[in-house]
Formats: C-alpha cells, structure tokens, sequence
C-alpha cells in the first residue's frame, strides 16, 4: 500500500474520526513532517482534512474523483481483482490501455479506471459515451483458466457484481438484461463487454470492460440514447460517492470471480437468474442478419442463455441483442 493508501485507510478507520501526527508518523513510518506534506498533497487534491493541535488530522469529505490511492485504500486486500488500480484523466478506450498492459506483461486483476473516454465502446464497435467525472468507466485483466465458450460465466459474474453493488450502495433493485446490461427501471445504466483472445481449448486473456452510469443528468445523455438510458443518481434524486461505488463493485468483482475459480458457477447462475428480467419472456434475438424468437428458460452450466423457439427446439445463444416481445 503506498503512503497516500496507508493515511486515507488510518483517517477512515479512526475510532473517534482522528489520527494524530505521531501516530500516523510511528504507524507508517515516516516523520511527521513527510507525513504533513502527504497530507498537504492530498488536500490539494480536494481532500478536506482538518488538522488541529490538540485532536490531529480528520478526514471531513472526500471529493468525486478517481484516485488510485483512494481507491486501493477503500478496497482493501482483495484475491486478484483490483491488487493494481490505475487512473487515467482520459483514454481511448480503457480496453486499450489494459491490452497494452497485458502485452507489456502486466499481472491479471490489474483495473484501468478513465475520469473520461474519447473512443469508449460497447459491442460490434457501437458507440460508448462516458462524460468526464460522471461514471465508472474501467476495465480489468483477466487470465481465467476457461475454456473458450466459458467466457460467458464472466459476464454473468460482472453482472451479479453490479447487482449486489448498486444495491449495496444505492438500495436500488437492478434488473439484468441478457447478456450484457444493467436496468432500472426498465432503463440501461450498465453494460458490460468482453474481449477475448484464446488458443482452440485455453483462454489466454480476457478484458472485462464495464461501463457504469452513476452521476449524469438527463442531458448529459445524447438524444440518441436519452430514452432509453438512466443513471443512478437520475434514479435515485441523489449524487453518489463514484469512488465508494468503485470499491463495492471491484469487491464483489473479485468475490465472484474466486466464486467462478473454485468450481462456484451455478450458485452465481441461480443469482443472476433471480435477478434478470429476460428469463421466462418472449424475447426476440438478434444475431448480425440473423432473428430466432422464442422464450428464454435458463441459463447453462456455462452461462449460455436457453431459448425455446417458437418451433419447441432448445437453442443455446452464447450472443446477440435481445428484444423483449411485449
Ligand atoms: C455495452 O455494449 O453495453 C458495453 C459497454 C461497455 C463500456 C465500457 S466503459 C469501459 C470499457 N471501455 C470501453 O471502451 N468500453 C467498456 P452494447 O450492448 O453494444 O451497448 C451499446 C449501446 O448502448 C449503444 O449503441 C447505445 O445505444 C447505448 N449506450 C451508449 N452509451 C451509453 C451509456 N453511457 N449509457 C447507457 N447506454 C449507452
């Protein structure tokens, strides 16, 4: 954990909200005028830390951005996911910077945050828009021991991930959409997308991009997706803490991926299906040129969605676009 890490963890785990100097200066190791000059650096970020001579330094607000440090320092230890965070003010896409990472050698479980991204994608090269210091715009390295057309159970996972944490931090009820989105309200708030690059039998990389509507207002929201896009403080009438989110949701991220790696899978299948609007509707999926309507049962050992065809045969759809049939 790095300095600014270790400070913001003492500040935040105080027992009556303040650390003096001297303690933080025995606890770290470090003097206590290195320790002044972090905490002097931090409040240049827009850190409010009151220090007074008698109580020490008080954590009083955090501001709304992405700082690694934070970020590490809210996270605590986790198994993979989230050991190595990185901020960038702006990208591409974040999906980018990870691959480079990854061809540079970088470990799994590394995650590229963006305050903002120029060239942000979703599926098929469709257009992802992510405004600067309005959402969580990041993607994470994995190596996964799957087999090809498991790859899925990831995107079942980032989806339960984003459920459980939503839930946790804003008390809304997402719904999921298979395979990739995040609802409210019958609106997408998340999506979720999956690069992939793998021998016939063995995943060699996986880059789980996940895009996270928290604090845009509606005309943040270009006219073309204005209808059906939401965000969470749009649905909850509140700003939300983006850095407190970003913890949650790369905890759970990590647990369901420890989930996927010792043998947990149809425990987190059963929980993505109580959460997910599309199971048990008439749906209509679209594949390229390709439409097959039908209802949409369950879910497979390997995250593939089962769709009953209008023609009674069982199809196994690993991909596409879904259209709920009203
Ligand atoms: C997705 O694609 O939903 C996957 C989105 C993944 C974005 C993350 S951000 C971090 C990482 N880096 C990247 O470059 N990408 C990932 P898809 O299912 O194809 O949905 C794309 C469609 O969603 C667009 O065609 C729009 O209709 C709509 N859309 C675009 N931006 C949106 C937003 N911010 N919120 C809600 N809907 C949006």
């Amino acid at each position: 954990m790095t300095t600014d890490s270790q400070i913001l963890t003492a500040l935040r785990q105080a027992d009556d909200g303040s650390v003096s100097g001297a303690d933080l200066s025995q606890r770290l190791g470090i003097s206590r005028a290195a320790i002044w000059a972090r905490i002097d650096e931090l409040r240049s970020l827009g850190y409010e830390i009151e220090a007074s001579p008698h109580r020490g330094y008080r954590l009083l607000d955090s501001p709304d951005l992405l700082h690694a440090d934070d970020l590490l320092a809210r996270l605590g230890k986790t198994r993979v996911i989230g050991r190595d965070i990185r901020v960038f003010e702006e990208t591409t896409s974040t999906n980018d910077v990870i691959d480079k990472l990854a061809r540079d050698g970088v470990k799994e479980g590394v995650v590229v945050f963006a305050e903002s991204q120029t060239k942000g994608r979703g599926r098929l090269g469709r257009r992802w828009i992510s405004p600067a210091r309005r959402g969580l715009w990041f993607s994470v390295l994995l190596r996964p021991a799957l087999r090809p057309q498991e790859v899925t159970q990831l995107i079942v996972a980032a989806a339960t991930a984003l459920v459980r944490a939503i839930h946790l931090q804003t008390g809304l009820k997402p719904k999921i959409k298979w395979p990739n989105d995040i609802l409210i309200h019958g609106k997408k708030a998340a999506g979720v997308l999956t690069e992939l690059s793998a021998e016939l039998d063995q995943v060699k990389q996986v880059i789980l991009g996940i895009g996270l509507d928290v604090n845009l207002t509606a005309s943040e929201f270009p006219p073309e997706v204005r209808k059906t896009a939401t965000s969470l403080s749009l649905e909850t009438g509140k700003k939300i803490s983006r850095a407190a989110l970003a913890a949650a949701l790369l905890h759970e991220l990590d647990a369901d991926y420890t989930r996927i790696a010792t043998g947990g899978f149809a425990a987190l299948a059963d929980e993505w299906e109580c959460n997910c609007s599309t199971l048990g509707s008439e749906v209509i999926i679209g594949q390229g040129d390709r439409q097959m309507r039908g209802r949409a049962e369950s879910l497979d050992d390997d995250g593939a969605l089962l769709l009953r065809t209008e023609h009674g045969r069982l199809e196994r759809i690993i991909g596409g676009d879904v259209t709920l049939v009203k």
